[in-house]
């Protein structure tokens, strides 16, 4: 495909892979991050379009939408991916850091999606993947907020899919258990989590999946988990 699709949260772990994969398969993609060294690594590799941007800022997110439209004039594919989290017992939890994940994991999704939105109804088409998570559909212990913010995103996801279906635009979210990046300080390529988590690139073949669904076909949900995950 020659289409054109955002990454956020592009400039390592799953939205890395994704905006790899995407541009192996011909896409022409707009990376998004707040680490313009890492975008613009990838916008080489990817022979595509670095915009420097924090997902919960609406003029950052305005911005990446207008040097996308500058760039290459339309905008086919949103893979809301950008996420952080953190985990502690609930009494323990800083207030700021329900803000940090509410504002990235929830505003950032809903300022991306509300921004497209436009474009995407104009054209009569347009695929948003939404990357939540596996405890946007269970609870556990250290996982208050961060599985908040989780089942937030879902549920936003889940009634933007209704909205706007009738206008021919498709909305996809996609559930990972765990997998091997960055995510929460880690350090992903270690012997453990080569056996115990999923690879960014798994990921990302499921977006490829999802976004190769044909035009009257809408994967709404899939999750994924590593074969060892028993939660
Ligand atoms: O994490 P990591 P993942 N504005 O830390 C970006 C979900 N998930 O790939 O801004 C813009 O390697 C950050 O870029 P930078 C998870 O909830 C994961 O695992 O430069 N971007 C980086 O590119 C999240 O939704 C697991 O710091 C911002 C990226 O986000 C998604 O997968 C399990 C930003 C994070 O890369 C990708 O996370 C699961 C901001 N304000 C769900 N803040 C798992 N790994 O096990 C952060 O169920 N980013």
């Amino acid at each position: 495909t020659d289409k054109v699709a955002i990454v956020t949260g592009a400039s390592r772990g799953i939205g890395r892979a994704v905006a790899l994969l995407l541009a192996i398969q011909g896409a022409r993609v707009v990376s998004v991050a707040r680490s313009a060294d890492e975008l613009e690594e990838l916008a080489h590799k990817t022979n595509g379009l670095a915009v420097p941007a924090d997902v919960a800022d609406e003029t950052d997110v305005q911005n990446v939408i207008s040097e996308a439209l500058r760039h290459y004039g339309r905008i086919d594919i949103l893979v809301c991916n950008a996420g952080v989290g953190s985990f502690n017992l609930l009494e323990h939890f800083p207030a700021d850091e329900w803000d940090r994940m509410f504002d990235v994991n929830v505003k950032g999704t809903f300022l991306f999606c509300k921004a497209v939105l436009p474009y995407f109804k104009a054209q009569k088409s347009g695929h948003i993947v939404g990357i939540t998570s596996d405890v946007a559909r269970r609870t556990f212990e250290h996982g208050t907020v961060y599985g908040a913010s989780k089942f937030a995103q879902d549920a936003m996801l889940g009634s933007l899919r209704k909205e706007v279906r009738a206008q021919g635009i498709k909305v996809s979210t996609i559930y990972p258990g765990l997998v091997d990046t960055y995510f929460n300080e880690a350090k992903p390529g270690s012997l453990e989590t080569e056996k115990t988590h999923l690879k960014p690139a798994d990921i990302a073949q499921a977006v490829r999946y999802v976004l190769e669904a044909p035009p009257h076909v809408v994967v709404d949900e899939l999750m994924i988990h590593p074969l060892t995950q028993e939660w």
